[in-house]
């Protein structure tokens, strides 16, 4: 949004306005796209400034989808609605009154990692290569960045929007509860069309495993994408063909089985079992509160696609 030279109030900008009401998802996906594009926090400093992500893949869910109270049963009571975390943030943070009025949608993005950190990820048995550890950090800060970027635009024109995780109403929820949160951005990009859950509980895209997710809500209706697949496993391997399993050897903390992932067991490796590469012990440079794993999101079928495609 431009400032009026007179006053110096943002300028209410027709022109995107118009462009957002002839086709709103366009207009969403564009402006997702080119802040992926020329942002400079989606670079990796480290490493001859190559992108963190490639262009995202973006799915769209009805906010008022009963899917979203089902997630307060298979995620946690607390999980919120997109309906009820509108509501909430227009009147806690903008002083608006809630209920919302009118359609409430998801938008949900999958943004697939670079495939060279992909690649020498792969190669790791034990830990995270640096590369794998500075996208993790870096490119979470970009992910926060690239919402704010995108809700501040349709603020621009009227259109109120939220990213859940960035309100006071988010929270990760910890021992000795099971591990979840209040805002999944997986379940959302289920609902919304972007893939399924698997063996490892990593959320399989058409872009494969190796994706960072992220989601907002939108005051406005948007046409659902579907969901074009059998069930919650649909796309992993092991659940849909009885084959695979690959990411049970790739665990360096024998966190993944036949059974399943092993959060608790999966936490403890990021924290404890990996603390050395932290501290230096696997080269310098080593950055954030844990070094990152993700050796079952790389160096497996999954790892670019839904497997046996
Ligand atoms: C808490 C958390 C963790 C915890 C717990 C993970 C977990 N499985 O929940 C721990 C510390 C273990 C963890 C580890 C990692 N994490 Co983490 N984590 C999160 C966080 C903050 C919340 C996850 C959450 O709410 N889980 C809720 C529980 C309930 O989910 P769930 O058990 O997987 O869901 C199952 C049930 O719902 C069940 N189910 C049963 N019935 C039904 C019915 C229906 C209809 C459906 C849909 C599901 C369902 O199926 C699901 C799969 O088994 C998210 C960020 C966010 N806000 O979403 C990132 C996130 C999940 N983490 C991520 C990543 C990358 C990692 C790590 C690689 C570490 C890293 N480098 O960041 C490892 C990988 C672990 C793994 N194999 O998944 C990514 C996942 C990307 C992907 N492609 O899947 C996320 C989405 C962050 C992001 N912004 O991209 N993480
Ligand atoms: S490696 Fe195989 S079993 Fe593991 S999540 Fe990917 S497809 Fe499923
Ligand atoms: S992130 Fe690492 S420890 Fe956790 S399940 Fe995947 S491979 Fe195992």
């Amino acid at each position: 949004m431009k400032d009026d030279p007179q006053t110096a109030k943002p300028m209410f900008d027709t022109e995107k306005k118009c462009e957002f009401e002839r086709d709103p998802k366009t207009f969403i996906e564009k402006t997702i796209r080119d802040y992926v594009a020329s942002s400079p926090a989606n670079r990796l400093e480290c490493f001859g400034g190559d992108p963190i992500f490639e262009p995202p893949i973006v799915g769209y869910a009805d906010g008022d989808d009963p899917i979203f109270e089902q997630f307060k049963e298979v995620v946690h009571e607390d999980h919120l609605t997109p309906r009820e975390i509108l509501a909430n943030s227009r009147t806690d943070v903008r002083g608006m009154e809630a209920p919302v009025a009118g359609a409430v949608s998801v938008v949900a993005l999958a943004l697939p990692y670079n495939k060279e950190t992909l690649r020498v990820n792969a190669l790791e048995k034990e830990g995270p290569s640096l590369r794998w550890n500075h996208t993790r950090w870096k490119g979470q800060e970009f992910n926060d960045e690239l919402l704010r970027h995108v809700i501040s635009v349709l603020e621009g024109i009227g259109i109120a929007a939220v990213a859940p995780d960035q309100t006071p109403y988010f929270r990760i929820v910890r021992p000795p509860e099971p591990l979840a949160s209040t805002w999944s951005h997986r379940h959302m990009a289920f609902a919304a069309g972007l893939g399924t859950f698997s063996l490892n509980d990593g959320f399989i895209t058409p872009k494969g495993i190796g994706v960072r997710c992220n989601s907002f809500v939108i005051n406005a209706k948007l046409e659902p994408s579907g969901r074009p697949y059998a069930g919650h496993l649909a796309n992993c391997a092991f659940y849909a063909k009885g084959t695979c399993g690959v990411c049970i050897s790739r665990c360096p903390g024998n966190a993944i089985s036949k059974e399943g992932h092993d959060k608790l067991q999966c936490l403890k490796v990021l924290h404890v079992h990996q603390k050395p590469w932290l501290e230096g012990e696997h080269g310098p440079g080593y950055i954030g509160t844990y070094a990152g794993c993700g050796l079952c999101q790389t160096g497996v079928p999954c790892a670019t696609q839904i497997p046996g495609l």
